[in-house]
């Protein structure tokens, strides 16, 4: 990596929060720190250099980059959440205080449904950071805890080395698996030594998933077809607070669990639905101003950073620190009725 010695100069094309963030002062105050990791400002912003598209830009090594670099994160937070340095994140995951029913019970609209939060263990740096021997670490336990999940959420976990190239490119292309080769993910060192250290457990069903060392070292995912939220939410509940017995995870008071791009961070949930709108989404004002309105975020059939299918998009929660994991669900529950009964006015 090349040393960063002037203020990054951004094309006028980008419009990333690091763009907006990074100012002559801050870079100033920045350049020549770094965390005991020894993680420093250049790896703390070089995907939002090398992806002038990127919409954030910046990414953390540990817990400790969100005070080391406080000057770039906190505007950054703020931009993202509306979170301020005084405000405190709060926690509820309790599926009783969710009222959400199936905002499309004969199945007009929504395809499926999918929640998901990251975590990371609190004794090791997060993947930016991370050596190749910390991430089997996390490998291993990660995948004694998930040994000990009994019942429905039981399963089996699937290494990514070693896994056949087409039955890995039909998990991506089912929604299970996360994709190979992500530019964002590779500028912020995320990709290195690929594909050690990584893999996907999940039961019978596919409706109970964790992701092992991709962005974060836990993406733990409930999802099934149509738009059952509640059940969705229920299940992830469970068995969150079952692998929280046997693994210690990284969080703070101010924060919430800390993750390694500050989009997530709090709940560092994403409760989105694939949701087919063919009248709404050829009016893409409206249908943007509907999302502005509920803090919705659109994205494509295939994640963030894809194009939609057809009338078919992803619509998810955009707020997720300063919210309690019921508030953000509630939200996408609130915005999808407004979508669906838009839709139903065409
Ligand atoms: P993340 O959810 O971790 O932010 P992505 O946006 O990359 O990451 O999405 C990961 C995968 O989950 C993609 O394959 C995406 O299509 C899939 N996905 C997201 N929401 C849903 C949903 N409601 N139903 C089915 N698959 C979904
Ligand atoms: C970006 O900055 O575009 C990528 N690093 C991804 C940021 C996460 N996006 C989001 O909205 N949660």
């Amino acid at each position: 990596m090349n040393k960063l010695n002037e203020l990054p100069i951004f094309t006028d094309g980008s419009d990333s929060l690091l763009s907006k963030h990074l100012t002559k002062a801050v870079f100033a105050e920045l350049r020549g720190k770094q965390t005991r990791n020894g993680f420093d400002l250049q790896q703390a912003i070089n995907s939002g250099l090398k992806n002038p598209d990127s919409s954030i830009g910046v990414y953390a090594g540990d817990k400790a980059s969100y005070n080391t670099f406080a000057a770039l994160f906190d505007p950054i937070i703020e931009s993202y959440h509306g979170f301020i340095k005084t405000d405190k994140h709060q926690s509820n995951f309790e599926p009783n205080d969710l009222d959400a029913l199936n905002p499309d019970p004969d199945n007009n609209y929504i395809i499926s449904t999918r929640i998901r939060v990251a975590r990371n263990l609190s004794a090791l740096p997060l993947g930016p950071a991370i050596s190749a021997r910390q991430r089997k670490i996390v490998e291993r336990l990660v995948i004694v805890a998930l040994s000990k999940l009994q019942g429905k959420l039981a399963g089996t976990y699937y290494p990514l080395q070693g896994m056949i190239g087409a039955v890995r490119l039909k998990l991506v292309e089912d929604h299970f698996l996360f994709k190979a080769g992500d530019r964002f993910l590779e500028a912020a060192g995320l990709n290195r030594d690929w594909p050690e250290g990584r893999g996907l457990f999940h039961n019978d069903e596919k409706t109970f998933l964790v992701w092992i060392n991709e962005e974060d070292q836990l993406r733990m995912i409930s999802m099934q077809m149509g738009g059952d939220i509640k059940a969705v939410f229920s299940r992830l509940s469970i068995a969150v607070a079952e692998l929280e017995t046997a693994l210690m995870f990284s969080k703070s008071d101010h924060l919430g669990y800390i993750t390694s791009c500050p989009s997530n961070l709090g709940t560092a949930m994403r409760a989105s639905v694939h949701i087919k709108l063919p009248r709404l989404s050829k009016n893409m004002p409206e249908f943007e101003k509907i999302a502005k309105q509920y803090q919705l975020q659109i994205r494509g059939i295939h994640g963030e950073h894809s194009e939609s299918q057809g009338s078919t998009y992803d619509i998810s929660n955009r707020r997720r620190l300063g919210v309690t994991e019921v508030e953000c669900v509630q939200a996408l529950h609130a915005g999808v009725l407004a979508l669906i009964n838009r839709e139903k006015l065409f």
